[in-house]
């Protein structure tokens, strides 16, 4: 391992290379990146580095959005079959259906989408910023239409009190973890509090103290003072957390809470995609150009 990191450093230097790592990535590749964190706040990082390339240890529509937010740089995901089941639930086909039912509602897309989904909306947002978002922008809209998720879009229903003409995705991941998942770790650690995803199903995220993004996740778990605390999302965060709160006892909602996708991505995948400068991630100009419109007013909406 330790030769490994090595030439990954090595070879980093001499691309002129910036590494980002989503939240959920395996512990060492998390370790091996410039920065950790969720897609807007990697996004922003890509936007600002002045790295030549950025090594995007994420999903496929992270490296998509890196890349839309920095079209001069070359945007690699070192496993090309990393994607998102749930941003494939959805195409901009089925979105341009979907719109044509609905002439005059306004489009609101989880950033979990591909480009060409992007490129068909009006607003996009981020598990950190929707409820903000749909609050202060399209509140009052007569018609609402959120992609794909069902359960964020559920979720931000509740806060809001708006309507939403939804899409019926879902992350597997998520959806995974059941309410008798929360009542069982809460039976067994009665002091702990109980963070979750708003990926996760209502059931689930009624029972929780707290429901928040990755992002959100991390600052509350700093902020409080809580010292055990019950994790319902990917479990790759947990790494993330000990190392920034090595005082507190973390315990995963449910040991079947892994993307495989995100897990895709190992050291050695790395250390190739720097070598070989693969796998290069290049939507179409055009319809980079479109979804551009859509996410950049996300980066107006960074969560508190
Ligand atoms: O935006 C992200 O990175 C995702 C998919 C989840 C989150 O809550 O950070
Ligand atoms: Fe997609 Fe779920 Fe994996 Fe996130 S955890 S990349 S939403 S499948």
């Amino acid at each position: 391992m330790e030769n490994i990191i090595e030439k990954i450093q090595k070879l980093k230097k001499e691309r002129r290379a910036v590494i980002l790592a989503h939240n959920y990535q395996r512990p060492e590749v998390q370790d091996v990146a410039d920065f950790v964190g969720d897609s807007l706040g990697l996004s922003l990082q890509a936007a600002s580095t002045d790295a030549e390339v950025i090594v995007f240890c994420g999903v496929h529509f992270m490296a998509e959005t890196a890349k839309i937010f920095s079209p001069e740089k070359t945007v690699l995901l070192p496993d090309p079959d990393a994607g998102c089941p749930m941003a494939d639930m959805i195409n901009g086909e089925q979105l341009r259906e979907l719109k044509a039912k609905h002439p005059s509602a306004k489009v609101l897309c989880y950033v979990n989408t591909s480009a060409a989904v992007k490129a068909e909306c009006d607003l996009c947002c981020t598990s950190a910023n929707a409820v903000t978002m749909a609050k202060e922008v399209l509140k009052g809209e007569p018609e609402i239409i959120f992609v794909p998720d069902q359960y964020l879009a559920a979720y931000v229903a509740e806060q809001t009190g708006m309507k939403f003409i939804v899409w019926h995705g879902f992350c597997p991941t998520h959806a995974k973890i059941l309410p008798e998942d929360i009542e069982r770790e809460k039976a067994l650690h009665p002091r702990a509090v109980v963070i979750v995803h708003p990926e996760c199903r209502p059931a689930v995220t009624h029972l929780a103290d707290k429901v928040a993004s990755t992002e959100g996740m991390c600052r509350y778990v700093q902020e409080s003072a809580a010292t055990e605390i019950i994790v319902g999302t990917e479990v790759g965060i947990i790494h993330r957390m000990k190392k920034e709160n090595p005082g507190k006892v973390f315990y995963p909602v449910s040991e079947q809470a892994v993307c495989p996708n995100m897990k895709r991505i190992t050291l050695e995948k790395v250390l190739w995609s720097l070598q070989d400068k693969v796998h290069e991630v290049n939507p179409p100009v055009e319809i980079a150009k479109r979804a551009y419109d859509s996410i950049e007013r996300m980066l107006n909406y960074r969560p508190k």
